[in-house]
Parts: C-alpha cells; sequence; structure tokens
C-alpha cells in the first residue's frame, strides 16, 4: 500500500474509536428499553442511528483535512464526527442531553454541532449539502483554501436537495466533496425501489463535474479517492462527487427488528466486516503486530470509556435554561 504508515495506522484507531463508542453507545440506549421497547425510557431518550460497518467512508477522508474545513452529515452521524476530531467528551455529553454537552444538551445524538472543528448534522434528510454549499462559499470570500465536505446517504440522493446544491456547487465551482454513503437501504426501502440508477455517482455527469464510485467498503481506496477530490477543490478545481459501496451492520435505528433484510445479506456483511478485514490486512502487510493492536484497542477503549464517564457525571440542564440558545423569542398579540 502506497500510504504513509501513520496515516494507515490513523485510520485503524480511529475506525476502532468509532466501533467501540458506537458499541458502549448501543449497550446503554437499549439497556432500560427493553424488553417491551420503550423509546422513551433509559439513558438516552429517543432514536439512536448508528453506523457499524460504514467506518471507512469516515476515517478515509481524515488523513486529508486541514484546520478549518467544514463538514456536515446526517441523522447518523457519530462516525464522520470522531474522524473529524469532534470533542468526544462533548458528544457524548450531548448524545446523554447533558449541560457539558456539544449544544448545551438540547440537540441529542441526531444533532451535534461544533465550531471548531466546523461539524453540523440534522434530523432532516438531505439539510447538510446545501449549508456545505454556503461553507464553500464563505471559504471563497474569504479567500482560504479550505473544503467543505458533505456525506449523506443514497436515499438523501433522492432529494432535490443534492440535485439544487450540486448544480449551484458546480456553476460556482466551489470547493466541496459530496460524498453519498450508499448503504443499499433507506429505513426499509431498498436502493433498488427507489433510485433510477445503479451509482448514484453517474449523476455527477448531469452537472459537469467529477463523478467517482468506490464499489469496496475499504478505507485504503476511500483515502485514495477523498485525497484527489479534496486536493482538487483545495486548488480551486472545483466540486467532485464520490460514492462509497458500504454497509450498515445494524438496523435502521436501535430497536429495528430488521425484518426487511434477509439473515443471509446480514451474515455476508458481518463476515466482511470493515474493521476486522482492515486490521487483517494491517497484519498480513507487517504494518501493525499483535501487541500493537492490544495497544491500540485498550487505548481507544479508554478513551471512549473517559468520555462516556463525563458524560455521566456531568448534570442536566436546568429547566430554566430551556429558552436559551434559541431563535429569537416572538410575542404573538391577538
Ligand atoms: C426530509 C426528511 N424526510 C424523511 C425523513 C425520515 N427519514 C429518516 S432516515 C430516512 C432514510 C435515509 O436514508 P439514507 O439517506 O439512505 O441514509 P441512511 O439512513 O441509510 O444512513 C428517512 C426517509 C427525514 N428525517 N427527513
Ligand atoms: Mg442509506
Amino acid at each position: 500500500m502506497d500510504i504513509p504508515r501513520e496515516h494507515l495506522v490513523d485510520m485503524y484507531q480511529t475506525m476502532v474509536k468509532i466501533r467501540r463508542f458506537e458499541e458502549r453507545i448501543r449497550e446503554i440506549y437499549l439497556d432500560d428499553k427493553l424488553p417491551a421497547f420503550d423509546i422513551a425510557a433509559g439513558l438516552i431518550p429517543g432514536e439512536m442511528h448508528l453506523a457499524a460497518g460504514q467506518e471507512p467512508v469516515a476515517v478515509g477522508m481524515r488523513p486529508h483535512l486541514k484546520a478549518g474545513d467544514a463538514i456536515t452529515a446526517t441523522h447518523r452521524p457519530h462516525h464522520i464526527a470522531i474522524a473529524q476530531g469532534v470533542d468526544l467528551k462533548k458528544m457524548a455529553a450531548e448524545i446523554f442531553g447533558r449541560e457539558t454537552g456539544l449544544g448545551r444538551g438540547k440537540g441529542g445524538h441526531m444533532h451535534l454541532f461544533s465550531v471548531d472543528p466546523a461539524f453540523g448534522c440534522s434530523g432532516i434528510i438531505g439539510e447538510g449539502m446545501p449549508v456545505a454549499v454556503g461553507s464553500a462559499m464563505a471559504f471563497r470570500h474569504k479567500g482560504t483554501d479550505n473544503v467543505a465536505l458533505a456525506f449523506f446517504g443514497e436515499g438523501a440522493a433522492n432529494q432535490g436537495s443534492f440535485h439544487e446544491s450540486l448544480n449551484l456547487a458546480a456553476l460556482w465551482n466551489l470547493p466541496v466533496v459530496f460524498i453519498c454513503e450508499d448503504n443499499a437501504y433507506a429505513i426499509s426501502v431498498p436502493k433498488t425501489a427507489s433510485t433510477a440508477i445503479a451509482d448514484n455517482s453517474d449523476r455527477a455527469a448531469g452537472y459537469g463535474i467529477p463523478g467517482v464510485l468506490v464499489a469496496a467498503n475499504d478505507p485504503v481506496a476511500v483515502y485514495e479517492v477523498m485525497g484527489e477530490a479534496i486536493a482538487r477543490a483545495r486548488k480551486g478545481e472545483g466540486p467532485s462527487l464520490v460514492e462509497v459501496k458500504t454497509d450498515r451492520l445494524w438496523g435502521h435505528f436501535e430497536g429495528d427488528a430488521d425484518a426487511y433484510r434477509s439473515d443471509e445479506f446480514k451474515a455476508d456483511m458481518v463476515a466482511r466486516d470493515p474493521v476486522n478485514s482492515f486490521v487483517k490486512r494491517l497484519t498480513d502487510e507487517g504494518i501493525l503486530n499483535e501487541s500493537d493492536i492490544a495497544g491500540i484497542q485498550q487505548a481507544m477503549y479508554d478513551e471512549v470509556e473517559e468520555a462516556i464517564q463525563f458524560a455521566l457525571d456531568s448534570p442536566y440542564p436546568e429547566p430554566e435554561t430551556a429558552l436559551e440558545d434559541v431563535f429569537a423569542e416572538r410575542t404573538v398579540t391577538l
């Protein structure tokens, strides 16, 4: 692999951190909700969308980022936020609804916002793409060489905002990279039932920009393609669309019976789990040995545990603060 060792190790470490974080969130989330699934119960009430299996999409871009780059993600945001370097403690606290969270506990897991690094996400499908275009316009006006990255699912690629964003970014030659995470399903709807073409990367041609398909759920393949797309945008050569065929190992949300995917489909995904296959490759190629791997796992597990403990030790926001940091108050006179 013609990639600096430090980048390979960094990508693996980050994959382990993401997976461990999501495993722990999943355990705690489900703890008080079962056996009869009660979405309002437990330490993390509300919906929870986890991205286990999609780590390659997130870590592949990571070594190419620089300070000031902006990222938008989706309702399934943890892997991207962690890979960008969003503060893990504040992120965990936000997920647990605590005062010390990124949004002082008011946003929850689908609404993680960070100023530095610049990260945002939303429960509204397709919302992040126009926001990334706006960030790219800001970079243009400020004269920086920063890049905006918009991550979205293949379901979101059928929203108008996808087409509007690609069109404007291409027209104005803005420094944006659009990354489609194709996990083949939008909730329970298979892509074949919603999308007229097999590969969303082909849609780039409609806007005269490069469209690149990464057919493998592999951090190295994503690294290479994202390296080119980000460098292109930084040099002022305009936007690109990257599509990665990836796997959502778990349900659409925690509590999803996931009956719309066959046992065989799910077993195949587990067999090709990208965390396992990447570490095997790094071991086979002599990049990591068993003691390196054990050390990385311990360090990442400890970091995740510290973040979760920080969240659990943090207070809930005071009720009086509920109306702070919201849009302007309005007085309605009848
Ligand atoms: C505008 C809008 N429409 C519908 C929904 C309900 N919804 C939540 S997730 C989802 C599917 C998204 O699929 P995809 O974009 O492929 O992302 P994935 O969940 O696979 O990561 C839908 C339709 C929503 N949140 N926002
Ligand atoms: Mg999807």
